[in-house]
């Protein structure tokens, strides 16, 4: 059996430059070298990993690339966790995904040292393991199960999104092929390496093209921009709130700048935007600020990109453009009716060799996801003018802030365990920024106030900061049905009032 394909491409680009940072650059060679060494690392004295789950806590850059192949060339499935979550988010995704081993680099495993050996699992500090001479590494089939991606959903605790290799280079294939990457491209990463938009969108389809990726560990306006104004990328992926970030930059920049950053952007051959709607205003101010149109597409986890507007042709503002190449999309009506015409919501459905098969340990709820084979992404659209169009989720429990899906449920059950909160509910709003922004409605036990700055202060710890409320409203009452249930479109009304 020949080797995975990602890494016969690696070896095919093996003298370009696949990482770049201020004070190195490494090649394809180096990192599949490097690769090599993690993988006999890995494995010791095991001749394959056959599929044991391992978490991947690697600051983006060429030894998170060189990880994550040590992981797929030694037989594992790679399970990345946020590098900013607390402990108690860690020890879920470590303990629900079986995980066997971490792999960290030396920040990291310093930090998750503590949890690693309460949970009795095997640290591997990738700082620490040295050149050593390679060992046979075992032959991996493309059916064999890749990655577990943590989404949240309409469950308090996040699900394991699980891909095998054959749906990763589906998902890659179709985006190389539909925004015409080559191995001249350069593009910026810093968006987390946790999700998909990372992962796929960013990180392996350079990798599969031989183009170079500029890690950064996190989004950081002025950084970027420096390295957008030296002409440093072809190719630009990120989420509206970046692009929000982004304008509020130029604005107020000096003119002389401002232009040198326009200059950048206008020499990039794309601009994308996904993970969450783009304000048909943010696509139109960017476009009168830089020139650049910008390219906006729709994916969820369980699926990789489904919709996208085309590369040649209409980039409609508030449009998400029409099927990938190698994805069947059906609207799907409430009444069970499948959407054959223009102008008739129904929920996105989708089918395709990238979409995943089973989320990790849950029957019941993957069986759930799948009609008759078409994954139900729980998102509505319209086809207007030939074009999809998001009209929103069926379910009003899933937040979008920052680009991050976050379930209200787990903020909620997290809330709850706070000493004055008697009942709450949580919801995203609209905000300018970050799309929604999570707010909690709170009902306090008699006799205690609580304040925001409290309530987010006593957050800390156990909730990633993109899931602390951002607002808070203390009522007496949460507005409930006849039955007694909360009912959530009644508490998003009070704040229309
Ligand atoms: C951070 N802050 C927030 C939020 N996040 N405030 C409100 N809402 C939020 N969501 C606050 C922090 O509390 C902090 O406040 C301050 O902002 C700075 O925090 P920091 O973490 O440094 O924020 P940032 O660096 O400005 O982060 C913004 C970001 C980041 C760069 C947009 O959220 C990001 O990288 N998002 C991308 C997520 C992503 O990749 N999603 C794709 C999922 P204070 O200063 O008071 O402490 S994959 C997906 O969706 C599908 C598949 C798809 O289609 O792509
Ligand atoms: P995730 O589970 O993090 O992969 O998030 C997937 C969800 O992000 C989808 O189900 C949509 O609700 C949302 N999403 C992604 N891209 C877009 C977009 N271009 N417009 C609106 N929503 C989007």
């Amino acid at each position: 059996m020949p080797e995975l394909p990602l890494i016969a491409r690696a070896r095919k680009h093996a003298s370009n430059v696949a990482s770049l940072t201020p004070t190195a650059a490494h090649t394809y060679q180096q990192l599949l070298d490097r690769s090599a060494v993690l993988a006999g690392a890995l494995l010791g004295e095991a001749s394959d990993l056959n599929e044991a789950r391992v978490a991947l806590l690697v600051a983006p850059g060429p030894e998170y690339v060189a990880a994550q192949w040590a992981i797929w060339r030694a037989g594992g499935i790679k399970v990345p966790i946020c590098l900013s979550a607390t402990e108690p988010e860690w020890e879920y995704s470590l303990t629900d995904s079986g995980a066997s081993a971490v792999l960290a680099d030396a920040p990291m495993a310093a930090k998750i040292a503590p949890l690693c050996a309460k949970l009795g699992v095997r640290l591997l500090n990738i700082d620490s393991v040295s050149p050593a001479p390679a060992k046979l590494l075992p032959e991996i089939s493309r059916a064999r199960r890749a990655m577990i991606l943590y989404t949240s959903g309409t469950t308090s605790k996040p699900k394991g999104v699980v891909t095998t290799h054959a749906n990763i280079q589906a998902q890659i294939e179709s985006l190389v092929t539909a925004w015409e990457w080559s191995a001249a491209d350069r593009i910026p990463l810093f968006l987390p390496l946790h999700h998909i938009h990372g992962i796929i969108n960013v990180t392996s389809c350079a990798l599969w093209s031989g183009a170079t990726i500029e890690p950064f560990a996190k989004f950081d306006a002025a950084t970027i921009l420096d390295r957008v104004r030296a002409g440093a990328y072809t190719l630009f992926m990120a989420v509206p709130t970046i692009y929000v970030k982004l304008i509020q930059s130029l604005e107020a920049a000096s003119p002389a700048d401002r232009a040198a950053f326009v200059a950048g952007f206008g020499k990039m051959r794309l601009m994308v935007s996904g993970s969450a709607a783009l304000p048909a205003s943010v696509h139109e101010q960017w476009t009168a600020l830089t020139g650049q149109k910008l390219l906006e597409r729709y994916g969820m986890t369980e699926i990789g990109m489904a919709l996208s507007n085309p590369f040649h042709g209409e980039r409609r503002p508030g449009a998400v453009g029409v099927p990938l190449p190698g994805v069947d999309v059906r609207l799907k009506a409430e009444s069970g009716k499948i959407i054959t015409g223009e102008d008739e919501p129904g929920e996105i459905q989708v089918r395709g060799l990238g979409v995943f098969r089973t989320y990790w340990n849950r029957p019941e709820a993957s069986a759930e996801s799948f009609d008759d084979g078409w994954f139900r992404t729980g998102d509505m659209a319209v086809i207007e003018r030939g074009y999809y169009r998001i009209m929103g989720r069926l379910s009003v429990d899933i937040i979008k802030s920052g680009g991050y899906k976050l379930s209200a449920l787990e903020i909620e059950a997290a809330l709850l365990e706070h000493p004055d909160i008697r009942e709450c509910a949580v919801l995203g709003l609209p905000d300018d920024t970050w799309g929604e922004a999570v707010t909690a409605v709170v009902v306090v036990k008699s006799g205690a106030s609580l304040e925001l700055a409290a309530l987010r202060g006593w957050c800390k710890g156990r909730l990633s900061v993109y899931k602390i409320p951002q607002r808070l409203r203390v009522v007496a009452e949460l507005p409930r049905n006849a039955m007694g249930k909360v009912t959530k479109p009644a508490v998003r009304a009070l704040f229309a009032q």
